[in-house]
């Protein structure tokens, strides 16, 4: 096992991982910009290093600035997090050519993930059932209309570098093709360097569940079950939930059977989420994330289990500490994303946290980076805490997220709290009934 590990990244997910460490007997090295000097994660960890200035691209995505700091501390792997380097083949290649380890996947594997084109083959060699589309790139609008013909509209086209749902575009029908073929190749250019997009059946009303799955890197791998974070707006999740209300155990474990396999086979290692829309009782792949993922709690939360820890042990050349039978679902655990944003418009609002309160109590998790007096800097990401909950059944779980986000207090900037409060009193999300279009169809109805 390693002695000491360097986490390559901020906030709650950094404490998140300094925690495992720490609990597994492992030293810890935080890194930060000039503007995080004061920040939680640094004064948690046990050594830091100060790895540039607030720019994201000079600081937290500086991978020779890591690699030194590294080499400085005796660090021997790197944690990525998530967002970041942490989906970064040549950051994860560099790491390796330096004699470190990265905590998670192959390069050869967040390689082939990061290409939409090649993780859609591959995931339909491995037997995953995907969305009817494009058999690869598609050229030219002529061939787009011959495909659109084959598969039939409603179709959407997609940037194969693509993700964050940019360069995405939707023809109802012929007429409209022309246009969303050319705006997506131009929208995919600007965005990602590359202006390859790919075709699919447009799927009118699924929903988003995704497949944890977690492998050794020797052939093991197993599944944890599914999260439904159909509630996004203008794809950022605002809310995550496990298990899907719409999943049956027959369907979690036809569906995760299907993923494990497909891990055995791929032989990988680390934590792995296969991102399935699901309609009509169908799961169509669309894509899979290389990382552990900012809602990862709501699974540890039902199944019991340390993903980071795994993460680690796994990274160092040790077996899964689970096997696939011992793997059973307690309950029902509900995430929210507590962003400092201002509503109606979700607009960032750093600013000095003048009062910070932390939920309690049975059954709630508060992963934050969060103290009083602390100054949210504007060069990063909104999310300033995670609230979760877990319960017997989802009903309790509601109950304790509503009883939880009374406790909260986050004084001095906006946050996303008052949408929680009010999405906890519509019937469709007490029901568990919302498709991916559910959240922004009630704010536009809320605020026009
Ligand atoms: C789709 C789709 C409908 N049909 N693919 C959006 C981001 C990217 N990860 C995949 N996305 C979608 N792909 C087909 N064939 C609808 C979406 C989509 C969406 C997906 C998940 C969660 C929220 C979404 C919001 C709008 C569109």
């Amino acid at each position: 096992m390693f002695d000491k590990i360097l986490i390559a990244n901020r906030g709650e997910i950094a404490l998140r991982v300094i925690r495992a460490a720490r609990e597994m007997g492992i030293k810890s090295v935080a890194v930060h910009s000039t503007a995080d000097s004061d920040a939680m994660h640094v004064r948690m960890a046990d050594e830091s290093v100060c790895i540039g200035p607030p720019s994201s691209t000079d600081s937290y995505l500086k991978k020779s600035a890591i690699i030194s700091a590294c080499e400085i501390t005796g660090a021997q792997a790197v944690h990525p997090g998530y967002g970041f380097l942490s989906e970064n083949a040549s950051f994860a290649q560099a790491l390796e050519d330096h004699g470190l380890v990265f905590i998670g996947p192959t390069a050869e594997h967040i390689r082939i993930m990061g290409d939409k084109i090649t993780a859609k083959e591959t995931a339909k060699e491995l037997g995953i059932p995907v969305v009817p589309g494009s058999a690869g790139g598609v050229p030219d609008f002529e061939t787009a209309l011959k495909v659109a013909e084959e598969i039939g509209y409603p179709i959407i086209i997609k940037a194969t570098a693509g993700g964050g749902g940019r360069g995405m575009k939707v023809a109802r029908d012929p007429s409209e093709l022309e246009v969303s073929f050319r705006t997506a190749r131009s929208e995919s250019k600007a965005a990602f360097g590359n202006d390859e997009v790919y075709i699919e059946k447009y799927l009118q009303k699924p929903r988003h569940i995704e497949v944890q799955v977690f492998g050794d890197g020797k052939g093991n791998a197993v599944h944890l079950g599914e999260r439904d974070c159909s509630l996004q707006r203008r794809h950022q999740k605002v809310f995550e939930e496990a298990p899907g209300p719409s999943i049956t155990p027959k369907l979690r474990s036809e569906i995760g059977e299907v993923c494990a396999s497909a891990m055995r086979k791929l032989k990988y290692i680390g934590a792995g989420t296969i991102e399935f829309l699901y309609e009509d009782g169908k799961f169509y792949f669309i894509e899979m994330n290389t990382r552990l993922q900012v809602e990862h709690p709501v699974t540890e939360a039902i199944f019991g289990v340390d993903l980071v820890r795994e993460q680690i042990r796994v990274a160092a050349g040790m077996p899964l500490s689970f096997t696939q039978d011992e793997l059973e679902i307690n309950g029902h655990a509900i995430e929210v994303r507590i962003n400092a944003e201002r509503l109606p418009n979700f607009a960032p609002c750093p600013g000095t946290v003048t009062q910070y309160h932390a939920p309690g109590g049975l059954g709630v998790r508060m992963d934050s980076a969060l103290y009083d007096g602390y100054r949210i800097p504007p060069y990063y990401d909104s999310l300033i805490g995670k609230l979760i909950v877990h319960g017997r059944d989802r009903p309790e779980a509601l109950s304790r997220l509503r009883r939880a986000l009374g406790e909260l207090i986050v004084d001095g900037v906006d946050t996303t709290v008052p949408l929680f409060n009010a999405l906890l009193a519509e019937p469709d999300i007490q029901n568990g009934e919302y498709s991916i279009h559910w959240l922004e169809k009630w704010l536009d109805k809320q605020f026009g």
